[in-house]
């Protein structure tokens, strides 16, 4: 029996990753808490909102006195910390928004840990999930290696690395049992229309421009979001304590040389004339500092763990588009932000 809070489990990532632990582990009580942002949706979660060993808890990480009553309530034993604000576009118009929630939650989530579990750190586990984007950015050549010096350029990135250094603190100052995951860019279901997959899906559906960011030359390294969630169930169980391990997909894409894949494929689902949706791609106004490339290198996690990605990216995009199409009704309440509606509902208590 082990009890796991899980920050941020109504969000993308989280809530694979909550589903992934409420169904392979009936032994563990998942609790997850979220305070519900934008981005938080419990419609992400329907699959599981009645499993007996799955708790939901509408709560703020920067709200300490919550966080204490949520450990001693639940014997909080470990924690997989995803809860954060995500969007790069997001921090530079508010940077002060992600400092406080990126930086200042997971100082009190980290504190709250420290002094719950009063030095008694045996069995215990704080897990911080973070991204390639601490690293910087990498010219044509080079991946980003666990001791790749930090270099954030966004305030979302610098935020994240921020967060990053306090839970390294927290092990090295009091002895904290962290491990961190960095991890590349993520595409698969449940993303919010913001970012670059989703969003361009919806606006082909809708025939609506597609924004390429300056010349669509930047390189991301994409990864389906289901291969991440297996990776963080593997680097709870078997990673080692106060080490990094870096998650990513091999599978580098400039942007356009993506967007022209996606627009290849609704063509196709869409059942329009080829070339279609390729006429919707509209160059805009470059993202303010956009960093160039981001490429892992994950050799250390499939060395010492023996994990690596299990799905083709031709798949992973196929059934990433199918799954937004069968889901129109999950895109159109976002859209309308009826979604956000459903936690008044479902969890009016
Ligand atoms: P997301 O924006 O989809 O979800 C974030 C979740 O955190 C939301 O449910 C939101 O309501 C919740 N949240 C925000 N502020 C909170 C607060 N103060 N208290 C409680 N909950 C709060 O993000 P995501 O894409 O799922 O990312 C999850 C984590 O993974 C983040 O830490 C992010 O930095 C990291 N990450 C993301 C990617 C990616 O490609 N999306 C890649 C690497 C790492
Ligand atoms: O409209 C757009 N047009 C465009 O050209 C959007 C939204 C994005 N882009 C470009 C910017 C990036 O080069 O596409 C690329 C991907 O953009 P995002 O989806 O916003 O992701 P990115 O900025 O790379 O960051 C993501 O990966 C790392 C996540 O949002 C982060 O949370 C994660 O840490």
């Amino acid at each position: 029996m082990k009890n796991i809070l899980i920050t941020g489990g109504a969000g993308f990532i989280g809530c694979h990753v909550v589903k992934l632990f409420v169904q392979n582990y009936p032994d563990y009580q998942i609790i997850n808490i979220d305070n519900l942002t934008y981005a938080g949706n419990l419609e992400n979660l329907t699959a599981i909102e009645n499993a007996p060993n799955y708790t939901f808890i509408k709560a703020d990480i920067c709200d300490q006195q919550k966080l204490k009553e949520i450990f001693e309530t639940y014997q909080i034993q470990a924690v997989v910390h995803l809860a954060a604000e995500s969007h790069v576009d997001r921090s530079i118009t508010n940077p002060f928004e992600f400092a406080n929630t990126n930086i200042m939650g997971t100082l009190t989530l980290l504190n709250q840990a420290k002094i719950s579990w009063c030095s008694n750190f045996e069995d215990k586990l704080f897990y911080h999930i973070s991204t390639d984007e601490v690293y910087g950015s990498l010219g044509d050549e080079g991946f980003f290696l666990e001791d790749t010096p930090y270099d954030p350029k966004s305030p979302y990135s610098a935020a994240k690395a921020s967060s990053d250094h306090f839970v390294r603190a927290y092990h090295n100052t009091f002895g904290l049992p962290v491990v961190i995951t960095n991890c590349s860019n993520n595409y698969g279901p449940n993303q919010f229309p913001e970012k670059l997959i989703p969003l361009f899906i919806n606006n082909i559906k809708n025939s609506k421009a597609l924004p390429v960011y300056g010349k669509g030359l930047n390189i991301r390294d994409w990864l389906y979001v289901e291969d991440h969630a297996r990776a963080i169930d593997i680097v709870f169980h078997k990673g080692k304590i106060g080490d990094t391990y870096n998650i990513g997909g091999f599978n580098e894409w400039t942007n356009i040389d993506l967007i022209k894949v996606i627009c290849k494929v609704m063509d196709v689902k869409l059942r329009r004339a080829e070339g279609t949706s390729e006429k919707l791609i509209t160059y805009v106004t470059d993202r303010a500092g956009h960093d160039k490339r981001y490429a892992i290198d994950a050799t250390k996690l499939k060395d010492e763990l023996g994990w690596e990605p299990s799905l083709q990216f031709e798949e992973g995009i196929h059934k990433t588009i199918d799954w937004y199409l069968n889901n129109e009704e999950w895109m159109q309440r976002i859209v309308n932000g009826a979604y956000q509606e459903y936690y008044n509902t479902q969890y009016n208590r």
